[in-house]
């Protein structure tokens, strides 16, 4: 990884430091992924089938798995897998239980009630990737918190063939419906529907740079009416770590980042150079043994290394940075927790590696990548949900907020908002309210 050190970059060095490799959201993808939306709302199950044989290389008779085929697929996974999957969905289920928002309401003033609700989304379309890693904890991440916050309809979409753990983790957290079908044809059957497939209010989880840009464009576009979980952009990692800390673990906690993808970024900021040296002997060490190590050489080829003063600065550099994944490695780590700002996730001291929130600790591994979680939140109960407010005055709640209103009414100009007013306050004072 490129060393750096931090206070002897000028301001303009110290931005590109902290730069991601440029999104490769393209014209051509553009077109390609709106030309394949285009033909999925004309041809329906047709285009899925054709995209299916096309891109996945797969025939597929039937686009929802029957309960025949979620059997058969359940019965190939083996027991471990299943323990595992069940503990991790206790984990996930207990943690997100606790997120259950509670209704607020209060008078403002008195005679002036308001209230804060929240209603379940009725749909929602579950994207899990398949292909070399196919996805089984996201489908914990998003099935889990769709299935507590109340949502009616949990569909999941993944690419054929599909993945029999996947299968059988979708029908352990609650999905009532299992569609396959990849890339921007499942986000555009999502969005659109099919003759098989009922459009989703809202779509999830991640994907490659077909499924992003088809969902940047289904959620944009008037014809359907969807919205979707957050920007998306490649998977990324910063670890903070002083003198005393593990280089092997710092190492694996790397590399298991790097392996998600070519373009997945690994930062390190520490104030010891020594550390920074003995990091890179683990990094060679470990990549070598690794099958995914072309991946993960890939996505070191553009990650640094940041030497700073002390944990306060690496702190400030990393809410700079805004990362993914915030691994924080050192004698008080909850010291360096005070400075910290933005973050997606963060995981504190040497026993907490990024792999347990990947998969089984109970929080969410749905977040904000790309320097967007700096105002953007972790996937959580809240994204199944939308919240609305009520309100209610008595006669002497509008007497007390009347006037007032009327006043800012009159100062936008705004003549009918101040009669819905006055003529009720009229009616108050003649006690020609009937009701
Ligand atoms: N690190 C990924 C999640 C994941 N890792 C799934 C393994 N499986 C993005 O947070
Ligand atoms: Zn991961």
């Amino acid at each position: 990884m490129e060393l750096l050190n931090w206070d002897q970059l000028d301001s303009a060095a110290q931005k590109a430091a902290l730069t991601r490799s440029p999104l490769v959201g393209d014209q051509q993808l553009e077109v390609t992924v709106s030309e394949i939306i285009d033909t999925v709302i004309a041809k329906g199950d047709t285009a899925l089938r054709d995209y299916a044989a096309r891109f996945d290389k797969t025939q597929i008779d039937n686009i929802q798995l029957s309960t025949a085929d979620i059997d058969a697929a359940c019965s190939r996974v083996n027991d471990e897998l299943k323990a595992a999957i069940q503990l991790a969905m206790q984990n996930i289920s207990t943690f997100h239980q606790a997120q259950k928002p509670t209704p607020i309401a209060l008078d403002t003033q008195p005679g002036v009630r308001c209230e804060l609700r929240s209603e379940a989304i009725e749909a929602v379309g579950l994207y899990i990737p398949g292909g070399s890693a196919p996805l089984i904890s996201t489908v914990m991440m998003l099935a889990l918190p769709a299935k507590i916050a109340g949502c009616d309809r949990r569909v999941l979409i993944s690419p054929p063939p599909i993945d029999d753990a996947i299968v059988y983790a979708a029908t352990q957290c609650g999905v009532n419906e299992i569609y396959q079908a990849g890339g921007a044809q499942a986000v555009a059957a999502l969005a659109f529907g099919t003759e098989t497939i009922k459009p989703v209010d809202k779509i999830f989880g991640p994907g490659n740079r077909f499924v992003t840009e088809a969902k940047r464009q289904v959620s944009q576009d008037s014809r359907a009416c969807v919205s979707i979980d957050m920007p998306a952009g490649p998977s990324e990692v910063l670890v903070i770590a002083d003198k005393d800390a593990s280089p092997a673990f710092i190492a694996a906690d790397l590399l298991s980042q790097a392996e998600h993808g070519p373009d997945s970024q690994v930062m390190l900021v520490t104030d010891s150079q020594a550390l920074a040296e003995a990091v890179e002997v683990e990094l060679n060490q470990q990549l070598a043994q690794l099958p995914r190590a072309e991946i993960a050489t890939q996505a070191l080829s553009c990650s640094r290394t940041l030497l700073v003063n002390n944990m306060q600065q690496a702190a400030a550099v990393s809410n700079l940075y805004g990362p993914e994944h915030l691994i924080i490695q050192t004698a008080e780590p909850r010291e360096v927790l005070k400075y910290v700002r933005a973050a997606g996730s963060v995981f504190l001291g040497r026993f907490t590696p990024e792999s347990v929130g990947d998969y089984a600790s109970g929080t969410n591994h749905v977040l904000p990548t790309y320097g967007y979680s700096r105002t953007v939140s972790s996937l959580s109960l809240a994204d199944f949900s939308r919240r609305f407010t009520v309100q209610e005055l008595s006669a002497t709640g509008l007497q007390n907020l009347g006037q007032a209103v009327m006043t800012l009414a009159a100062a936008e100009q705004l003549d009918a908002h101040k009669n819905a007013v006055a003529l009720r306050l009229q009616a108050i004072e003649t006690e020609a309210v009937t009701w």
